[in-house]
C-alpha cells in the first residue's frame, strides 16, 4: 500500500501523458475522485474516464452517464466490451498532443478493475488481478507496441470513510463488521437487498437481516439465524454485481 496516497497519485501524474480513472459503471458518482480530477487538469495532462463493469450496469443509468462525462468509454474487462473504443480513445486524445506512444497512468479506487484494464490493453495476463482489494501493491510498468502502462495500487484517500460505499462496490472488501455494513446499505438503499432475496422491506434492519439468514439457510445451534455470516454473503453478492445496484 502507498503511504504517501498523494505523493503517488501525483508522481504518476507527473510522469503519464493520459490518465485512465477507472470507475465502477454501477456507482460511478461514488467511485470518481474529483480531487484527482482536478490534479489532472491543473497539470493539463489528459484524462479519460474509464466506466468498467459495465456488464453489471444498467443501459439506461450508462446513456445518461455518457452525456455527462466526457471523454468516457464504457467497457467491460470482463466481456471485453468497449476495450477497441478504449485503444481508439486514447490514441485520438494522445494524437491531439502530437504524441505517437503516449503514457498512460491507471489510477482509481482499490478494486475497480484497474490492473484488469492493463491487461485488456496489452492483451496479456501481464499484471495479476483478484478480488480482494488493495491488491497491487506497487506501481508497474506494461509496454505494448501502442502504449507505455502504469498499473497502481488502487488506495482510498486518508479519511475517507463512506462505509456503504466501501463495503458495496468492494473498495474494501475485507469488511471489519460485515453486519454493520450490511445494515447501513440497507438503510441507504431502501428495498435493493430485500428484494433480491424476496423479504419485505421492515423498518427494522435487524429483523430483516435475520429473515436473510434464514433465506440463505445461515443457521447457527438453537434455529438461530447467523446474521454475520449472512452479511458476508450479501457484501459478497454486491460486490460481484449477483444483487443488482
Ligand atoms: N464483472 C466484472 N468484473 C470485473 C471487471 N473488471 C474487473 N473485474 C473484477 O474485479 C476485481 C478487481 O479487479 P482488479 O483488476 O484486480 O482491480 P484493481 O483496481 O486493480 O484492484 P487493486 O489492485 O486492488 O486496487 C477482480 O475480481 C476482477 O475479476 C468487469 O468488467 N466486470
Ligand atoms: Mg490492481
Amino acid at each position: 500500500m502507498w503511504r504517501n496516497f498523494w505523493a503517488a497519485v501525483n508522481g504518476v501524474i507527473s510522469e503519464a501523458d493520459i490518465i485512465l480513472e477507472v470507475v465502477d459503471a454501477r456507482t460511478v458518482a461514488k467511485t470518481r475522485n474529483l480531487e484527482i480530477e482536478d490534479k489532472v487538469r491543473k497539470k493539463e495532462k489528459i484524462i479519460i474516464y474509464v466506466m468498467n463493469k459495465c456488464d453489471l450496469a444498467s443501459k439506461a443509468e450508462l446513456d445518461k452517464l455518457k452525456k455527462i462525462l466526457t471523454p468516457s468509454v464504457f467497457i467491460s474487462c470482463k466481456t471485453y466490451h468497449g476495450i477497441n473504443l478504449l485503444k481508439e480513445r486514447i490514441r485520438i486524445e494522445a494524437r491531439k498532443k502530437g504524441l505517437t506512444k503516449p503514457i498512460v497512468g491507471v489510477l482509481g479506487y482499490p478494486n475497480m478493475g484497474k490492473s484488469s484494464v492493463i491487461n485488456a490493453l496489452s492483451g496479456t495476463g501481464r499484471v495479476r488481478t483478484s478480488s480482494v482489494s488493495g491488491f497491487t501493491r506497487g506501481k508497474q510498468y506494461v509496454t505494448t507496441r501502442q502504449f507505455y502502462l502504469i498499473d497502481t495500487p488502487g488506495v482510498i484517500p486518508y479519511g475517507e470513510k463512506d462505509t456503504v460505499k466501501n463495503a458495496m462496490v468492494g473498495i474494501n472488501t475485507i469488511s471489519k463488521d460485515p453486519e454493520y455494513d450490511t445494515l447501513m446499505i440497507m438503510k441507504e438503499y431502501i428495498g435493493m437487498i430485500e428484494s433480491h432475496y424476496k423479504v419485505p422491506v421492515n423498518e427494522n434492519k435487524e429483523e430483516t437481516l435475520e429473515k436473510i439468514a434464514f433465506v440463505l439457510n445461515c443457521v447457527k445451534k438453537g434455529n438461530l439465524p447467523d446474521t454475520a455470516r449472512a452479511a458476508e454473503i450479501i457484501l459478497k453478492g454486491l460486490r460481484e454485481g449477483k444483487i443488482k445496484i
